[in-house]
């Protein structure tokens, strides 16, 4: 097999355990002629190239953009996988994925062709508890402008995003969240019906 520009940044090693990981995927921007559906199905075929093992991958769904209005709608998606290596090595897999998809950080939850974001490392809280509270419970207008220079795990908004959780729950309803301790099936049925009647499954797609 040809060795991949994904080989280099974030490799799996091979030697140690494998740990479930949950990844949610979105894009609201085209890559060049490419769609955000195109992207989305490009990303999912590079997570396996990239050593992301027994993936399993949602449909792909049309969601509004969070916060209303902020830019075009999104294409989300969510993937479950085994990934042999530290949680900072799969981030850093996830980050080469994004930027051979054109990803460009300029702007806190701008506009972008690719977001690849590590929901959960099995059952670990990165860096502690109280770092993660921290990030938890920071009000929302600080959610907005504030970004965390390192891994924080779970994801701290992961509970409160149907554009998370409807596509996250076709792949792993019965992952418990280490700090709550809900499952993503509970998590999804505790969110407001009207947004979560927004959040729709693209007709023709069924994976990838
Ligand atoms: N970082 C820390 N922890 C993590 C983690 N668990 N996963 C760091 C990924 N990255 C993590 O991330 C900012 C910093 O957080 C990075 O340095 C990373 O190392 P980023 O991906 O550069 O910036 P971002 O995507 O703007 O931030 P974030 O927190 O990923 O934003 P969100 O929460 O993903 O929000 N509306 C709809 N409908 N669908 C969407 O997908 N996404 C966003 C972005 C806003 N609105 C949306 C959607
Ligand atoms: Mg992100």
């Amino acid at each position: 097999m040809q060795p991949t520009s994904y080989e280099r940044v974030g490799a799996p090693c091979p030697d140690s355990p494998s740990v479930q990981v949950l990844i949610a995927l979105g894009a609201n921007l085209p890559f060049g002629a490419q769609t955000p559906v195109q992207t989305l199905r490009a990303a999912m075929r590079a997570l396996e190239q990239a050593g992301f093992a027994d993936l399993s991958v949602s449909r792909l769904y049309e969601t509004p953009c969070f916060p209303p209005k902020a830019g075009p709608d999104y294409v989300n998606a969510a993937a479950a996988a085994l990934w042999s290596g530290d949680a900072d090595s799969a981030l850093a897999a996830l980050h080469t994925i994004e930027a051979a998809q054109g990803r460009a950080r300029d702007t806190r939850w701008g506009m972008r062709t690719l977001d690849l974001d590590l929901l959960a490392f099995g059952q670990q809280v990165v860096p502690d508890l109280a770092t993660y509270h921290h990030w938890h419970s920071l009000p929302p207008d600080d959610q907005a402008r504030r970004a965390p220079d390192r891994l924080i795990l779970p994801h701290p908004r992961l509970a409160e995003r149907g554009f998370v959780l409807v596509p996250l729950a076709e792949v792993a309803p019965n992952w418990v969240h280490p700090v709550t301790n809900k499952t993503v099936a509970q998590m999804l049925a505790a969110l407001d019906a009207e947004t979560l009647r927004e959040i729709r499954p693209f007709p023709e797609e069924s994976g990838f």
